[in-house]
């Protein structure tokens, strides 16, 4: 299905020459995937960009790095973001500057901030939205595009796992894979773990508290952060050693930042986007997030998810 917007980015692509690909702030492997996906695919198929990708890296990667963004270069430029619902969370501090910008997304859209858009609320991941962009363009792929997209696919599916996994999920993974996504270095570089992240996890699994009801949550504070030496997106991996387990029903993840508490909600079969948006946050039924104000706030908020379950199993 083509959107009309698709030729407009190509268009917007031709007429400029500087382009700055953003993503929200603590990227996860989609929104970089989707960035430097999306940054090799405009090298390779439009000559003489100057490309820039900034805010944090996930790996080492330097491709499309460039340090001191000037304003002229900022408002001379199309500015692109992807994965990223709200403005606020963009990984970026001057993008009030920009004059031409084009959202790419898979969230539900409920702030609109750019001038033109391709938003697309049922799709996997936010890299699926351009993969099939570049192929209803018919653009030329090279290793670097396919496997960056095709790692925003298989983490934010869960490697294919999560429920609403569809046959669209694999189309879009067999389009990067014809197209010389390395599925091999790709699988290798996400899913590879050092003894470091091996005894992480079994440190953050010992701090697991179980409801009678089957909600439960680990909570990592500043405290147990500090001997790990850890990103945001490393320390979150906690979250995955309390999936997959049956008396887990519903499980939660918190996370205490300099500013704020984060908490990631995951579940089977229970809807928690509610619970989640009475905590000043969202997502999806089965995935969403939120935040606390102190730490105190984690028995209300796993009273409520309790009340999920017997409402439910009633
Ligand atoms: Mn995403």
């Amino acid at each position: 299905m083509k959107d009309t917007n698709y030729k407009l980015l190509i268009k917007k692509i031709k007429q400029n020459k500087n382009i700055i690909i953003l993503k929200h702030i603590r990227p996860d492997w989609d929104a970089q995937g989707s960035s430097m996906g999306l940054a090799y695919l405009i090298a390779e198929n439009f000559k003489n960009k100057k490309i820039v990708v900034p805010g944090d890296r996930l790996d080492d990667n330097r491709d499309f790095l460039s340090e001191n963004l000037s304003d002229e270069f900022i408002k001379s430029a199309l500015v692109i973001t992807v994965d990223t619902a709200t403005q606020a969370r963009l990984d970026f501090d001057r993008y009030e500057l920009a004059e031409e910008t084009f959202k790419i997304d898979h969230h539900v859209n409920i702030d609109p901030y750019a001038k033109n858009e391709i938003v697309k609320e049922t799709a996997m991941a936010c890299t699926e939205v351009i993969t099939l962009w570049a192929e209803a363009m018919k653009l030329k792929w090279n290793v670097n595009a396919a496997s960056n997209l095709y790692k925003g696919l298989v983490t934010d599916s869960g490697r294919f796992l999560f429920p609403n996994t569809s046959y669209k999920t694999f189309n879009a993974a067999k389009i990067l894979l014809e197209n010389g996504a390395n599925l091999k270095a790709v699988h290798d570089s996400l899913f590879v773990s050092d003894l470091k992240r091996k005894k992480y996890a079994n440190f953050a699994f010992s701090k697991l508290q179980l409801s009678k009801n089957g909600v439960g949550h680990i909570i990592i504070t500043k405290e147990d952060q500090k001997p790990w030496d850890y990103s945001y997106d490393e320390i979150k991996s906690a979250l995955g050693t309390m999936s997959g387990i049956d008396e887990i029903k519903i499980w939660v993840l918190v996370i205490e930042l300099d500013d704020e508490i984060k908490v990631s909600i995951r579940s089977r079969n229970f809807e928690i986007d509610k619970i989640a948006n009475k905590y000043n946050g969202g997502g999806h039924k089965l995935a969403s997030g939120c935040k606390l104000k102190t730490l105190k706030d984690i028995s209300k908020l796993v009273k409520d998810l309790d009340s999920v379950i017997i409402k439910e199993t009633k």
